[in-house]
């Protein structure tokens, strides 16, 4: 899953992809690159980042859907908003992808019934200004799982079919590094859940920590692409279903490699 964040505000990539056609041409590079599916977002969820409106997001990912969609594009709409998801399914996503698993908005689950559309379900206990103090677990990777079945729950209990939910451990949402390490270490728990699950590490805050020069400071944003393949090859060797990265082409690269030698499984 290639990353195509249409906001000004990314860690990222925020700014880069404001302009319609800039924000279409890259979408059709990250396809171009091996991507099966293009992210498509139109609010930062970076710790601390302000919200936007409804009609701000939608303004932002509808025209950009729309031509990436008239080029045969695969897309997901990323947002915790019903509207907003609805507005980026009739214009041709197929797929949402809401990092709050249905929590931020009640009436998300309605959509993805009527649509009868894939959903992912991200583990979150929060907006991004207070996550930092939600950070705090029993024990993160079952605390995880167990929140998440919670989520299952709902959405099947609102009509959404369990054969389109797929599970993503939300690294970086209300985590600190201790507890991304441990859910990609113990990634096979949320994958015997029997869903498919998406793992999205790409340039992550606590990879710059993990990497940070002698005095701290942590690895620019754009210098953490090996450790991002590292985290990916090892998702995908643990089972995972699929990659939210920015580096589409690097991320296809590795994961030749690891088919090259059989796609061998990591035992945990
Ligand atoms: N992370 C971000 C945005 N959307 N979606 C899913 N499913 N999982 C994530 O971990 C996730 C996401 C924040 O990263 P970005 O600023 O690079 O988009």
């Amino acid at each position: 899953m290639g990353i195509l964040n249409v906001t000004p505000d990314s860690f990222s990539d925020g700014g880069r992809f404001t302009d319609v056609a800039a924000a279409i041409d890259h979408g059709i590079a990250l396809q171009q690159a091996g991507a099966d599916m293009v992210d498509v977002g139109g609010e930062s969820t970076r710790p601390g980042a302000e919200r936007v409106d409804a009609e701000t997001e939608a303004a932002r990912v509808v025209p950009v859907i729309t031509g990436l969609a008239a080029a045969g594009v695969r897309m997901s709409i990323d947002t915790t908003r019903a509207a907003v998801a609805a507005a980026a399914l009739a214009a041709g996503a197929t797929v949402i992808n809401d990092v709050s698993g249905g929590l931020a908005d009640p009436s998300m689950a309605a959509v993805a019934a009527e649509a009868g559309c894939p959903w992912i379900l991200m583990h979150w206990r929060g907006h991004s200004r207070d996550m930092v103090e939600l950070a705090v677990y029993r024990d993160v990777v079952t605390d995880v799982r167990d929140e998440l079945c919670e989520r299952v729950e709902a959405a099947v209990a609102a009509g959404v079919d369990p054969g389109r939910i797929i599970l993503d451990p939300g690294l970086g949402f209300a985590k600190r590094a201790e507890h991304n390490w441990a859910l990609t270490a113990h990634l096979d728990v949320l994958i015997e859940l029997g869903f498919p699950v998406l793992f999205a590490a790409s340039r992550k805050t606590y990879l710059g920590r993990l990497l940070a020069a002698p005095d701290g400071t942590p690895r620019p944003v754009d210098e953490r692409e090996a450790a991002t393949l590292a985290t990916s090859v090892l998702a995908v060797a643990a089972g995972a279903w699929g990659v939210r990265v920015h580096d589409v082409r690097a991320t296809a690269d590795a994961i030749a490699v690891w088919r090259a030698t059989g796609s061998p499984r990591l035992a945990s």
